[in-house]
């Protein structure tokens, strides 16, 4: 039988390493455990065409300019959001590892405006929920695989801290910050009360737009 109640919209952000794929698929055994219906997905979605163009970039082999690049993981995206809505509907709860706001602080962290960022991603769905893992860059530099890919850099990554910050502040309502340092079982226990709850409420909650 089809639920009538809709499921969570649940989205990690943070600079990269600080441990937001061990959140979120910890969240996601948790919930699949109890017997909540649930997907993990994560941006960018690498398995799409747009999606291909941006692993090239991601590993170096391909350049593109700063513009292109970033209305191409904003594209990636939109060309996901009709699934994503298709489910929360349906009563699958989505949890997303980074979204909207990673695409903004990585292009704007390179010099792009902030509002001409902003803009693609306009008409997105919302989060009902935005887990922030905050960690100082400089100590983030010392755990394994830093400086893989294209953006894992100090310089880069301080400013994109910074910029997560900022969209920490702005759209308080719907962030929740965490000390990435804090214990994996900590963080998981205080990410999966506020979520628990999020899931007791989300029926009333109509599904909004960025
Ligand atoms: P991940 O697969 O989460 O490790 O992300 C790969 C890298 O791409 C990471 O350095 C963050 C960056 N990134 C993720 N989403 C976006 C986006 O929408 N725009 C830009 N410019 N960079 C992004
Ligand atoms: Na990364
Ligand atoms: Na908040």
């Amino acid at each position: 039988m089809e639920s009538n109640k809709r499921g969570a919209f649940i989205v990690f952000e943070g600079c990269d390493r600080v441990g937001k794929s061990t959140q979120s698929n910890q969240l996601f055994e948790r919930l699949k455990d109890k017997g909540v219906a649930v997907k993990k997905i994560n941006f960018p979605n690498r398995s799409t065409i747009i999606g291909d163009v941006i692993n090239r970039f991601l590993k170096n082999t391909e350049e593109l300019s700063n513009e292109v690049i970033h209305l191409l993981f904003s594209a990636n995206r939109w060309e996901c959001i009709s699934s994503i809505q298709a489910d929360l509907m349906a009563g699958t709860t989505i949890i997303c590892d980074r979204y909207a706001y990673s695409g903004v602080v990585y292009s704007v962290a390179k010099g792009l405006d902030f509002d001409w960022c902003w803009a693609p991603d306009l008409g997105l769905l919302k989060p009902d929920v935005v887990f922030y893992l905050k960690a100082n860059p400089d100590q983030l530099a010392s755990r394994d695989s830093f400086g893989n890919e294209r953006y894992e850099k100090l310089e880069l990554q301080r400013k994109v801290s910074e910029l997560f910050d900022h969209f920490n502040e702005r759209e308080s309502s719907y962030w929740h910050q965490f000390d990435a340092f804090e214990t994996k079982q900590e963080l998981h226990s205080k990410i999966s009360t506020i979520t628990e709850n999020l899931l007791l409420q989300v029926a009333e909650k109509p599904l909004e737009r960025l």
